[in-house]
């Protein structure tokens, strides 16, 4: 009879590597998805000295006992011997020796030997079994004064060194094999990216090392009080005892062990407790990505910087810039890498991406550093067609003309396609100061409607307004598809590390404030408040008459052009609110004094209140000398220091 579907579609991560294959296959008959992140890979000791002294001294009656931890070990440590001696001299050797098994793994590889060993140990088959059956018969087969060798696996176990050595042995530990992490760990990052988003109900470990390695990639990716809290909310499933300890070594809670310490009762009990230990643990309601987030934001090192504190409005101690296009042709380093690679394989390269964003923010010195993406990506994602033709931008080649073409367009839900982005965030965010806060984008509904229509960059926006004019039902069914789609993809870029989330509205403010209420605002607003609370930057350019209906759509922080006077705009956008901006990016191709007055201009409107982000008004120039913008950073940081 088919068991019955017990875990039907909850997602299970497993981190077996042999059989991995059978754990999968166990867990989709009970209706699971399971989630392979393979932990380790088995790496054998090329030069393995204590291994031949081991088989040196067994011929030669030196070793009095043996221990075989694991069955793969015993069968190794042959392998290895064999190159040495016959395998006859060895098993006569061992047929000498005392020899004791830890479990029916090496058992099986003795009777197959036909070496007879001294007893079985009982279930769960750890070390600390195996010491209590060789205390019960000590008179039987002493300790004291004896060699013994131990195989190990993986690691050393200096637990059960130490309790052979307190009962007066002297251990002689043979090493077959060592545990690595696997040469490719991004299916156990994804997985930890999806334990922090809150999507993966249940986890089996079926080694200590497993839990060890996941936990050494998380501190890889600076997260690992984050994963510890994740965990609290997925159901977490131990092979046995030494398993469950070392977990809850890690500070993970065990919450399932089965009686026998074996694959096939792990996945048993699995399947018949982890519906309702789940139900218990999250108390019916699943963990949102916000709470995901904002549970964790308590505890990182970004978390208080002036950046972030300036986007909750609490005093800092200078106010934070960073510049819009601060990873660009302006600096020398980004046209290099450029002449090498073209623009979309460069986005889709999380090395370069994170070099990309990471050195401008160095090389600046910025509060914050922005994602090396571009906002028109997801254009291909639609199936439209997206080229950047060098000199005269992006281009779309299956633009969005008609009604019909809107209807025929996917409707792309949560399938966003840019897993490749969302590489490049995990990667950044690893490679960033830990202080500094990472900000991932998206274009805003308008201004991605306005590529999708007109094909490309364009000035007046002729047909997006005629669209948008004369067929509100398909405009509205555009800026739907748009908003899911977008959801989903900023929602990733959160769960895979960007602290903040900037919306670009880069060309909204062509529109008048009746159209923008109408066609714009409701569904931006839709977008923002699927967030959650993740930090928002609302941004737009020549949108001085639409700013109070821009923060009624929403945002933490409102970006705003340099058309504009920076305390014009906050009265506009209401001091409740957050301002980022706005020195014209064209001062910066000016001389110092030039440039130095404007921005020591915005720092006296400020005056310091609290809740202000300096920036440009729109991206930093190609023809901007670099050094100016560094210069334009440490400017403000120290004009605006507050004694
Ligand atoms: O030739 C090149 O190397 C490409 C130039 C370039 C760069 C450096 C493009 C093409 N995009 C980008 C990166 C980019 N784009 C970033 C990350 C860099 C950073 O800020 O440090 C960001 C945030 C964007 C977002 C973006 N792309 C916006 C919104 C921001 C804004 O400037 O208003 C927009 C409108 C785009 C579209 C775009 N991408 C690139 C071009 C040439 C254009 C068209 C601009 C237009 O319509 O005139």
């Amino acid at each position: 009879m088919p068991p019955q579907k017990k875990l039907h579609n909850l997602a299970i991560a497993t981190f077996e590597v042999r059989h991995g294959k059978t754990l999968a296959d166990l867990l989709l008959l009970h209706g699971a998805i399971p989630i392979a992140a393979p932990a380790l890979k088995e790496v054998p000791l090329e030069k393995n000295p204590a291994a031949f002294e081991f088989g040196e001294r067994l011929l030669k009656n030196e070793i009095d006992r043996i221990i075989f931890l694991t069955g793969v070990g015993t069968r190794a440590l042959m392998d290895i011997l064999k190159t040495r001696h016959t395998e006859n001299e060895v098993l006569q050797a061992l047929r000498r020796t005392t020899v004791v098994p830890r479990g029916p793994k090496p058992i099986r590889v003795l009777n197959e030997w036909k070496v007879p060993y001294a007893f079985i140990v009982p279930e769960p088959n750890t070390w600390r079994e195996l010491m209590a059956e060789l205390d019960a018969r000590k008179d039987v087969i002493p300790l004291k004064g004896r060699t013994v060798a131990v195989q190990e696996y993986g690691a050393p176990n200096p637990e059960l060194t130490q309790a052979l050595e307190a009962r007066g042995a002297r251990v002689l530990s043979v090493p077959v094999y060592r545990w690595e992490l696997p040469d490719d760990v991004t299916p156990l990052e994804s997985v930890i990216d999806r334990f922090l988003s809150g999507s993966l109900h249940a986890a089996i470990f079926t080694t200590s090392v497993q839990a060890e390695h996941l936990f050494q990639v998380a501190e890889r990716l600076g997260v690992v009080r984050r994963l510890r809290d994740a965990l609290k909310d997925v159901v977490i499933a131990s092979v046995g005892p030494d398993c469950s300890r070392t977990l809850r070594a890690l500070g993970v809670e065990v919450d399932l062990e089965p009686q026998s310490p074996k694959m096939g009762p792990l996945v048993q009990l699995a399947a018949d407790r982890i519906p309702a230990v789940l139900e218990k643990k999250r108390n019916g309601c699943a963990v949102s990505v916000r709470e995901a987030v904002l549970a964790v934001a308590a505890n990182d090192a970004w978390n208080e910087s002036p950046f972030m504190k300036a986007c909750r409005r609490e005093p800092v101690p200078f106010t934070p810039i960073w510049l819009l296009r601060q990873a660009g042709r302006y600096m020398k380093e980004y046209r290099d890498i450029r002449a090498k690679t073209p623009f979309i394989e460069l986005c889709r390269n999380k090395e370069l991406v994170a070099e990309v964003a990471v050195s401008a923010q160095r090389a600046l010195g910025a509060d914050a550093a922005i994602l090396f993406s571009d906002i028109l990506l997801l254009l291909d994602s639609f199936g439209m067609g997206l080229s950047y033709l060098s000199g005269d931008g992006p281009s779309v080649e299956r633009p969005i003309r008609t009604a019909a073409d809107v209807k025929n367009l996917p409707d792309l839900a949560a399938e966003h396609g840019l897993s490749a982005v969302l590489d490049g965030v995990r990667l950044t965010r690893r490679k960033l100061d830990a202080r500094i806060p990472l900000i991932g984008f998206a274009g805003a509904p308008f201004t991605m409607a306005s590529y999708m229509i007109e094909g490309g960059a364009s000035k007046d926006f002729t047909r997006t307004k005629a669209l948008m004019r004369s067929d509100a039902a398909a405009w509205d069914l555009l800026m739907e598809k748009i908003v899911r789609v977008t959801s989903a993809y900023l929602k990733d870029q959160a769960a895979s590390g960007a602290q903040v989330l900037q919306l670009f509205d880069s060309w909204v403010g062509c529109l008048e404030t009746g159209e923008y209420e109408r066609f714009v605002l409701p569904h931006s607003k839709a977008l923002i408040a699927s967030l959650g609370g993740i930090p928002v930057i609302h941004f737009g350019t020549g949108t001085s008459a639409l700013l109070p209906l821009m923060a009624r759509a929403g945002g933490n922080v409102i970006g705003v052009d340099h058309r504009v006077p920076i305390l014009e705009a906050w009265t506009k956008i209401g001091h409740q609110k957050v301002i980022q901006g706005n020195l014209d990016p064209a001062l910066l191709c000016e001389p110092r004094e030039k440039w130095e007055s404007a921005a020591q201009k915005i720092l006296d409107d400020i005056a310091g209140r609290p809740g202000h982000i300096f920036n440009l008004g729109h991206g930093v120039l190609p023809e901007t000398p670099p050094e100016n913008a560094v210069a334009l950073v440490e400017f403000v940081h120290r004009a605006s220091r507050r004694p």
